[in-house]
């Protein structure tokens, strides 16, 4: 069996999606998603010039030596761009798999361990009230995970997942008004004085039996993260997610240190060696890794078994950015992994995007339900793709008040 071609689409609506589809002497053809949140047109090019001229020719059943030849292949290792790139074949070749099999990618996986997979939205609200019934809204869905974000009294400027307005949208992640970056101010003390009080009341409001989650992006330094997470522990939170940036991993041993609320960190993580010492030293409890740009199920599923093997659960991300392709990738890890912990779901399910991306995965009260289709389970229609053209786009930056450039 040899691979015959490949073709990479980037847009989509909405949202750039990077579709791989990877085609076979067979007729069986292989999707993949290299979606790289705001820098879409790179693991395209990388993907373009340099990894599809080799795939060409090879057996696309050899999935794991086509993994190897690409990750050893390119001397430079790892990194967003590659490893999308390298995610993007990798996810195609197992939906080859499959279909060769006949069967949905979680028997190859090792079977069913559960029926649904526990899924959480995001909530957010310009400030508490706001944020309330957008809690409200998710739980009438049956949400029984959500995570939280509002703004807070004083802060300069909205940040992350907030919108700026009552009543507003805030939970953009790409600003498409181009490739410079707006900016956010952003306040510490004034986080650290108001949310703490803030998630008690979600709490107060919605009952013990709703998992709570909520989202630092990365604004706290290790101390201050400590601190954090010792206040918010009656709040029992389901998990306190990036409380400070995980490149000095040995200062997530303060936040251990003093508290027992549960950590969640990995969605900017490339491979399993940006998280094998958080894993095997068991200073977080969820790990947040992605299929797209931790380079494919193949590195994923080793990460996940590492992780179980420190009682550390999954919890892929699933940002609006991952198109269905790779989220049903992580759906199929999700519904075999016995350590599987939770998913964070937004793929919006609009008319456009379930045009483009057909499939039989549906979500219900909150719960996904991978369906028993042959491989991935999603197909992709390629005339519904040329409707949608690249829009550059960027994430914000942030400073703090005296001009400080500071952490998103
Ligand atoms: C999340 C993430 C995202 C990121 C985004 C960046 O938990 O969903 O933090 O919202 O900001 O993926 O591209
Ligand atoms: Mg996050």
């Amino acid at each position: 069996m040899k691979i015959t071609g490949a073709k990479v689409y980037v847009g989509g609506p909405g949202k750039n999606y990077v579709t791989l589809k990877i085609m076979t002497d067979q007729g069986i053809y292989g999707l993949g998603d290299a979606t790289l949140n705001n820098r879409e047109t790179l693991p395209a090019a990388y993907l373009q010039d340099y990894l599809i001229p080799n795939l060409i020719g090879m057996d696309p059943r050899t999935s794991e030596d086509i993994w190897q030849f690409f990750y050893r292949g390119a001397y430079f290792r790892g990194g967003p761009i590659a490893m999308a790139a390298f995610g993007a074949i990798d996810m195609a070749l197992w939906d080859i798999k499959g279909k060769l099999a006949g069967m949905p990618l979680y028997q190859l996986f090792g079977g069913k361990s559960r029926d649904g997979a526990m899924v959480y939205a995001h909530a957010t609200g310009a400030d508490l009230p706001d944020l309330m019934e957008s809690v409200t809204h998710y739980i009438e869905q049956g949400y029984q995970a959500v995570r939280v974000q509002c703004g807070i009294p004083g802060m300069p400027t909205a940040s992350y997942a907030v919108p700026a307005a009552k009543g507003g949208k805030g939970d953009f992640i790409t600003d498409f008004g181009g490739i410079r970056p707006k900016t956010e101010i952003w306040d510490t003390d004034k986080y650290m004085r108001y949310m703490p009080n803030a998630l008690a009341e979600v709490r107060q409001c919605f009952g013990p039996d709703l998992k709570i989650l909520h989202d630092v992006h990365h604004r706290l330094l290790p101390r201050e993260a400590a601190e954090f997470a010792k206040a918010v522990e009656p709040v029992g939170l389901y998990w306190l997610e990036d409380p400070t940036p995980a490149e000095n991993q040995d200062a997530l041993r303060l936040i251990r240190h003093h508290s027992t609320t549960p950590i969640a960190i990995g969605e900017v993580f490339n491979s399993i060696w940006d998280c094998n010492k958080l894993i095997e030293n068991e200073l977080i409890d969820f790990i947040r890794i992605a299929v797209t740009y931790a380079g494919g199920i193949t590195p994923v599923k080793r990460i996940v078994d590492l992780a179980g093997m420190h009682h550390v659960k999954t919890g892929f991300h699933g940002a609006p950015s991952h198109s269905p392709i790779s989220m049903a990738a992580q759906a199929h890890l999700n519904t075999w992994a016995p350590n599987f912990g939770i998913q964070e779901y937004l793929v919006l399910g609009t008319p456009e995007c379930d045009a483009m991306f057909p499939s039989e995965h549906r979500i219900q009260g909150g719960m996904f339900f991978v369906s028993d289709a042959p491989g991935l389970g999603v197909d992709f229609d390629e005339h519904e793709a040329t409707k949608y053209e690249y829009v550059p786009g960027s994430h914000p930056i942030v400073r703090l008040k005296d001009g400080t450039l500071w952490n998103y």
